[in-house]
């Protein structure tokens, strides 16, 4: 398939102004008319042939001005000479058929359990009607629904509606990708949020019969949202109706369409019940995402998809400071850096590395990835740093200012900045163009009370980029003295060459220096540092990411040296986490956090990262070991804690209580390893709440028990997919590495194993792909299982399949068998007949 480039971008040659859309929808026959109000582009000039897109669908007439055209479709679409088109303003109409029913990729118009839903992001609106499908023509749109169905929603505000029929007109003009339609028997979990301005907005959840009880924590979220985005960025909600669906079966998270987002029911349907306290954070992070595009997205859009990054980036780090708003600012970006490095890093680091804006794509659904998404919020957040809070928010009233209602580029995007703050942010674009996660080497010394940080960058070659200048980098930095005490509070230092030095004077004593505070740009920091010196970072620092930092690398640094030495856990590592566990003045959220032992693939990216070949087993058991030890080290205080973290009263998700419960349940796993499992099985059996329901589950999984609560688990949850997704994905994630494969293998023969519905999938094939070890076992089964499972889901949802297939990505990390094994896997799809353009564009670049 042809590769499309950002530097071939030209404007549409037409514009549309106004689209008439009616559906009467029919699970196997949905005919769709469409009224096209068009003109010439002035931009382009009159006289250019009109091609729309279009896939999959049966065109049964066209017109232009009322005058029938036997124009014929190709494959993608159809193209209108330019010798039957006035160069004045014409009328386009066509009408077409289409198949929801049908529709396996979840993409464009389909069905999930007998609701009607759409998809069109990115580019989804061609299989529902000819259209130009691209995010630079923004149109104003009017729909009618028409079916026999109790409810009928369409973007905008409901301007009329009968039995059996219901027509919306959305006011602002959009992108088609932001369309959405759905109808089908759903009840309306409802409330009202008045605006800043005084706007009376109706807000609306739809579910499914019986789920109206499981709405109530989504609708608190979404009004704090809207409160939030009032108060933070002055941005007021524009239409008199929000409504959002939960579906079943939906490919990503969910999707921001204008003033009707749906949702992916796992990220709204939520009870104490039947949601963790991951659950309930995610749902609130999530609301607020799609909430948040209304401006950083719909309102300003982008011009074309190699912009993505510029809703996706400013999204995420607008939901990131939502939620550090909402909950803790130290929690949360802990969190968020454990999840840049265990996904972004990783991308960042292997053959798919690309940049925060790509310069091609081949399938564009390709590249919703954790660089656009969490990368690109980074960048923002540098930014943020570099010009500081004022700077920023007269940049964003700038933006909304300038750019409302248009489709912008990263190049309007830093105009803005420079615009309202004078900086000049040339080299600061390198972070938008350039792939691949820069390494930061520090050196420092001390002479006569001037304390040195002597800092190099590096910024490695990536898949077709070579060459790469410095980045700018934000290095925020604190130094503390011998004693402990902070002599020189956060101070940002901007470097901007590939070697610089900075000096601090004055000082009596040397500092102990506390480096890239608060994760101040998304580097690899490298830098020797004794066991002595973590520990007492860990116990002394002022900033909380870089106190957490400092035990994380204190835990990374001994899990290195018992995988490639074979050394045992030492008192410095186990001392100091200790005195975390019980140090009752931190958050119970940061010290449960702290006790979470780093992951095998972030142990393996690590290793790789530092010149060695990562063993899956060996890692596999060295990290039980050290499990282990802990374990044995706290065990007599592990009792008084949990005790202590009791939490009276009905459970409430708030971050205080779900805190108390992560450290009360990290302390619970390390107990389980000692006392075979009693305190685990008493609190499965006493469990009121999911997340101690599959918190104790883990625990006695994680010992290689649990098999009767298993059971019990799933005689009381078998009816409710999103808890039964708990369940597969457990019994996956704990299995020893040597069954993860068969374990997966005989849950796909499972009744309930739905693997068209993307959850389902997720949370059993996915489950085995996040099993390092299991996933990397020796045999290949793993390997063999995972490839079987994406070939057969290709042709019915290459999406999803191919957004699976980075399970592979780290191949370059391992063995030369592992090597051979993954290569051959990846042969084997690429060689595959018929195989999709997203799985083969992905299979392709893995192999480089
Ligand atoms: N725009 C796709 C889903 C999301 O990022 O919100
Ligand atoms: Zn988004």
């Amino acid at each position: 398939a042809r590769a499309i480039h950002l530097a071939d971008y030209q404007p549409f040659s037409h514009l549309v102004d106004q689209v008439a859309l009616k559906f009467h929808l029919s699970p196997q026959a949905t005919k769709v008319q469409a009224r096209l109000e068009m003109r010439p582009n002035p931009a382009r000039g009159a006289g250019h042939d009109l091609r729309l897109d279009g896939e999959g669908l049966r065109l049964m007439s066209l017109s232009i001005d009322g005058r029938a055209l036997s124009v014929q479709p190709d494959d993608t679409g159809l193209t209108i000479p330019a010798a039957e088109l006035p160069d004045a303003p014409f009328v386009l109409e066509t009408e077409v058929e289409i198949a929801p029913e049908g529709n396996t990729a979840l993409e464009g118009l389909y069905m999930s359990r007998g609701l009607y839903c759409t998809q069109c992001e990115a580019e989804g609106f061609r299989k529902i009607t000819f259209y130009p499908d691209r995010p630079d023509v923004m149109a104003r749109f009017r729909v009618q629904v028409v079916g026999d169905l109790p409810v009928l929603l369409s973007n905008g505000n409901l301007v009329a509606e009968g039995p059996g029929w219901a027509e919306w007109d959305d006011p602002w003009p959009k992108p088609a990708y932001l369309f959405a339609l759905v109808a089908g028997d759903l009840r309306a979990h409802s409330a009202r949020f008045v605006t800043m301005s005084g706007r009376d907005v109706a807000l609306n959840i739809w579910v499914r019969p019986g789920d109206e009880g499981r709405c109530a924590y989504a609708m608190d979220s979404l009004i704090r949202s809207m409160k939030w985005d009032e108060q933070v960025y002055g941005r007021e909600y524009d239409l008199d109706v929000f409504n959002i669906v939960a579906v079943d079966d939906f490919n990503m998270g969910a999707m921001e369409n204008k003033g009707l987002n749906i949702f992916n029911s796992k990220f709204v349907l939520a009870s104490p019940e039947t949601a963790t306290d991951d659950d309930f954070a995610r749902i609130e992070a999530i609301i607020a995402h799609e909430y948040f595009h209304n401006w950083t997205g719909n309102r300003i859009t982008c011009r074309d998809w190699f912009q993505l990054c510029l809703k996706e980036g400013l999204t995420v780090y607008r939901d990131q400071q939502f939620s550090g708003d909402m909950r803790s600012h130290a929690v949360k970006r802990i969190e968020d850096v454990l999840m840049l490095r265990a996904r972004q890093f990783r991308e960042d680091q292997g053959p798919l590395a690309h940049a925060v804006r790509p310069e091609s794509y081949v399938e564009i659904n390709n590249f919703y990835t954790a660089t656009i998404y969490e990368k690109g919020a980074e960048v923002i957040g540098m930014l943020k740093r570099l010009v500081g809070d004022d700077g920023y928010a007269r940049a964003l009233d700038l933006y909304f200012e300038r750019h409302d209602g248009q489709a912008a580029t990263i190049e309007d995007w830093l105009a803005v900045f420079q615009d309202a703050t004078g900086r000049d942010l040339t080299q600061f674009k390198r972070w938008y163009s350039e792939a691949g996660t820069p390494r930061l080497r520090v050196t420092d010394d001390f002479n006569d009370g001037t304390y040195t940080l002597h800092f190099e960058q590096e910024n490695p070659v990536t898949p077709g980029q070579t060459v790469k200048g410095a980045k700018v980098l934000p290095i925020a930095v604190g130094l503390l003295n011998p004693n402990g005490a902070e002599v020189v509070p956060t101070t940002v230092l901007e470097m901007t060459e590939t070697r610089q030095s900075f000096r601090f004077d004055g000082l009596a004593a040397r500092p102990v220096p506390s480096i890239l505070r608060g994760f101040s740009a998304p580097v690899l920091l490298e830098r020797a540092v004794s066991a002595e010196e973590r520990a007492f970072l860990l116990a002394h620092d002022t900033d909380p990411f870089n106190k957490w930092e400092a035990g994380r690398a204190l835990a990374k640094d001994l899990l290195a040296r018992m995988v490639t030495t074979g050394a045992a856990p030492g008192p410095d590592w186990l001392d100091a986490l200790a005195r975390v566990a019980q140090d009752d003045s931190l958050d119970p959220a940061f010290r449960a956090l702290c006790l979470r032992l780093p992951s095998d693939d972030d142990m393996a990216q690590t290793l790789h990262a530092s010149g060695h070949v990562p063993d899956p087993a060996g890692i596999y058991a060295a990290r039980r070991r050290m499990g282990d030890a802990l374990a044995q080290r706290l065990a007599g205080v592990l009792p008084g804690l949990m005790a202590g973290l009791a939490e009276p009263g009905p459970f409430t998700p708030d971050a205080r209580a779900a805190g108390r419960r992560a450290l009360r349940l990290a302390a619970l796993s390390l107990l389980s390893r000692v006392d075979g499992g009693t305190a685990a099985r008493a609190a499965f059996a006493a469990a009121d709440n999911m997340t101690e329901e599959v918190g104790a589950l883990s625990c006695l999984l994680d010992i290689g028990a649990g098999q009767e609560e298993l059971a019990r688990f799933e005689s009381r949850w078998r009816a409710d997919r999103n808890v039964m997704d708990k369940w597969f994905a457990l019994q996956i994630g704990f299995a020893s590495p040597e069954r993860a494969a068969e374990v997966t293998r005989a849950l796909t023969e499972h009744p309930d194993f739905d693997w068209k519905n993307p959850n389902r999938f997720r949370s059993v094939i996915g489950a085995l792909s996040g099993h390092h070890a299991g996933f990397h076992h020796i045999s290949g089964a793993a390997y063999a299982l995972v490839a079987d499972w994406l070939l057969r889901l290709d042709p019915l949802n290459p999406q999803t399949a191919a957004r699976m297939s980075t399970a592979f990505e780290t191949w370059p990390r391992y063995d030369a068998d592992r090597q051979g094994m993954l290569r051959d896997v990846l042969r084997r799809m690429l060689a595959t007949k018929g195989l999709s353009r997203d799985l083969s564009e992905m299979a392709g670049r893995m192999l480089g």
